[in-house]
């Protein structure tokens, strides 16, 4: 059943060198399945067209580093013994990793993005280059032997197949490892209308039913799960090889499945007003855009996240309404966000230009942002939230 519509977009991290570079537009629609309540992208752009070359760098965020510091350091004291091979999936520039240099136990990171692994590389943090698959974990257990831990941050949901992806991790995971997974949880895409995080890197929006259905599959359990503000609402999902003689699944596990059944997850009338709230709330922003320019008002966006390039092309902004975006992301300075071709700038422009609000496309960094722009707040500007509710700080 389709219930969400957000037209034919580009890929959101497709930034443009120039604005006459040509570019290719996809269907952007979600589906779902009332059994189990995956939700699912309608159309497949290829992984190579979408992550070969990527834009997006976990460091650049200091509560991202933080949030996976902690991460890596509970991972790591509760699951792997000296010398143990902790492995993550998508590990980007190794912001999760680079934490754990120094520690005793081995790391290695896998990622497809030539560009960002490089910069891993450079981190200190050893990285393969390519999609995780049953030939990379057949290589890397026998060269580094079985994997104590295996990490798939925000990755799970972005890739096709995933009985490949599955059938490595019973390669690589030792009998007695933990495959954990941190991923957007769809009651939190539902509950605060992220629309906006539907684009199409993320072919999944899982929530702890649908990954169950999937781990069932290929012999895992899910034994814990720990509820992450980050990225809009996550959830950390704990894996083990189901085995006799192991404890039972702590309560969150069956607490996640009923705050699931409690948002709709799996109702179809649910999934069609969370489709009529989201059409709602474009109207309303269009309409604050329009009111705002209508007095004059200069308007920027903060922050140029892949979220940002489905909500300016949703609500079809052009450089007449938001000016120009700042990203603190060096790659993505001077490079035009897709679609709407809006260009993007240093967070150094908006300090000289000063216009009167900014757009703020990367909410889910609402506190780390409003801090650091604090003296321009108090210069009198003002920030614009659009997710989970349209609202002026
Ligand atoms: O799944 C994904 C999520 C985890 O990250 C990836 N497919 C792509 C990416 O999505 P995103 O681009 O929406 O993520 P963020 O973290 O919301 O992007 C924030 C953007 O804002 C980045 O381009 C960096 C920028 N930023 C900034 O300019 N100044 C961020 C902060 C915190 C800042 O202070």
């Amino acid at each position: 059943m389709t219930f969400l519509n957000l037209g034919e977009q580009p890929p959101a991290n497709a930034l443009l060198k120039d604005e006459a570079q040509e570019e290719t537009s996809y269907p952007l629609a979600l589906c779902s399945c009332p059994t189990c309540g995956l939700i699912q992208l309608s159309h497949v752009v290829r992984a190579e067209l979408l992550f070969k070359e990527y834009f997006y760098f976990s460091s650049v965020s200091k509560g991202m580093e933080e949030h996976f510091a902690v991460y890596a350091d509970d991972i790591a004291r509760r699951f792997v013994p000296e010398n143990g091979l902790v492995v993550e999936i998508g590990s980007n520039d190794g912001v999760l990793l680079k934490s754990l240099i120094g520690c005793p136990l081995r790391i290695l990171g896998v990622d497809p993005a030539k560009n960002v692994a490089e910069t891993a590389q450079k981190n200190g943090v050893p990285t393969l280059t390519g999609f995780f698959d049953e030939v990379i974990a057949l290589s890397v257990r026998k060269e580094m032997g079985p994997a104590s831990v295996i990490i798939a941050n925000n990755v799970f949901a972005h890739v096709d197949d995933l009985d490949t992806v599955m059938r490595g991790i019973g390669i690589l995971l030792d009998d007695n490892g933990v495959f954990v997974i941190e991923t957007p949880h769809v009651a939190s895409m539902l509950a605060n209308l992220e629309f906006d995080t539907v684009y199409h890197e993320h072919l999944s929006y899982f929530g702890i039913k649908s990954l169950s259905a999937l781990f069932d599959r290929f012999g895992f359990e899910i034994f814990d799960v720990k509820r992450q503000s980050v990225h809009g609402g996550s959830i950390r999902v704990f894996v083990r090889q189901r085995r006799d003689k192991c404890p039972p699944p702590s309560e969150m596990v069956a607490e996640a499945i009923r705050i699931e059944e409690h948002e709709g997850v799996f109702g179809p009338n649910r999934l069609e007003s969370f489709a009529h709230d989201v059409a709602m709330l474009r109207v309303k922003l269009k309409g604050l855009i329009a009111e705002l320019k209508g007095k004059g008002k200069k308007i920027a966006g903060y922050g140029a996240p892949a979220k940002g390039t489905v909500l300016l092309n949703y609500c079809g902004f052009t450089t007449d309404d938001i000016g120009y975006l700042v990203d603190a992301t060096p790659v993505k300075q001077g490079r035009f966000c897709p679609g709407v071709h809006i260009p993007i700038r240093p967070p150094e422009f908006l300090h000289a230009d000063m216009p009167d609000y900014a757009l703020l496309l990367a909410w889910n960094h609402r506190e780390e942002i409003l801090e650091k722009e604090s003296r321009w707040r108090h210069a009198g500007g003002k920030f614009i939230i659009p997710i989970p509710r349209v609202e002026i700080v």
